[in-house]
């Protein structure tokens, strides 16, 4: 791999060049929300993007770094903020850096019976330690967008998520979010 500059623009993430991107829209995240019936709707309506990810790829090896940028959008599933999917990275002892570029977002991690949550804007530096699942949500009016950066053959597991499920959930409650326990009990007033 050689060395490499990249340009990210600030105010929106956009990465360029990138050599990869993901797009995920409300159908391709089935049984995530807790409001099924709103996520069909929405899948079988304009079935709107959800997030998207760009990235530029480096070798799959140990001591490479992948950077990537993750665009989510603003919207509600129900009364749930557009949120990722989520992952656990298969290599468990690896760990992965945010920088939070614009817009007003959630970090939300757990590992065995704990969880956190972390508030996210420009300029934030949020670390995912070894070992915590970890999923990141729009709260705001505008497109959440934060700089990732993991070692390059972390692995992203999903399939154990799909299962679980996230422990909490960040939903609109007025205005504002509020984080609550997966079965819908409310922890306290967040943002
Ligand atoms: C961040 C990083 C990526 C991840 C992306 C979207 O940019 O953690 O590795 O792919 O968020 O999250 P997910 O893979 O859970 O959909
Ligand atoms: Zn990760």
């Amino acid at each position: 791999m050689e060395p490499f500059a990249l340009a990210l623009d600030l105010a929106t993430g956009r990465l360029a060049p990138h050599t990869s991107s993901i797009v995920r829209r409300v159908s391709d995240m089935r049984g995530m929300y807790a409001d099924g019936e709103a996520e069909r709707q929405l899948a079988s309506g304009g079935d709107p993007v959800v997030y998207e990810v760009l990235q530029y790829d480096v070798p799959t090896e140990s001591g490479q770094l992948v950077c990537c940028t993750t665009v989510i959008h603003a919207g509600l599933v129900g009364d749930e903020y557009f949120m990722t999917k989520g992952h656990f990275h298969e290599k468990r002892e690896t760990g992965e850096v945010y920088l939070g570029l614009a817009g007003r977002g959630y970090l939300l991690l757990f590992v065995d019976d704990r969880a956190a949550e972390l508030e996210m804007g420009p300029g934030t530096l949020a670390y995912v330690p070894p070992y915590w699942a970890h999923r990141t949500l729009n709260v705001g009016d505008e497109p959440f967008t934060f700089l990732g950066v993991y070692p390059a053959d972390a692995g992203h597991d999903y399939g154990t998520i799909e299962k679980a499920g996230f422990p909490r959930r960040v939903v609109r409650e007025g205005s504002g979010p509020v984080v609550v326990q997966a079965s819908g009990e409310a922890t306290g007033a967040v943002g």
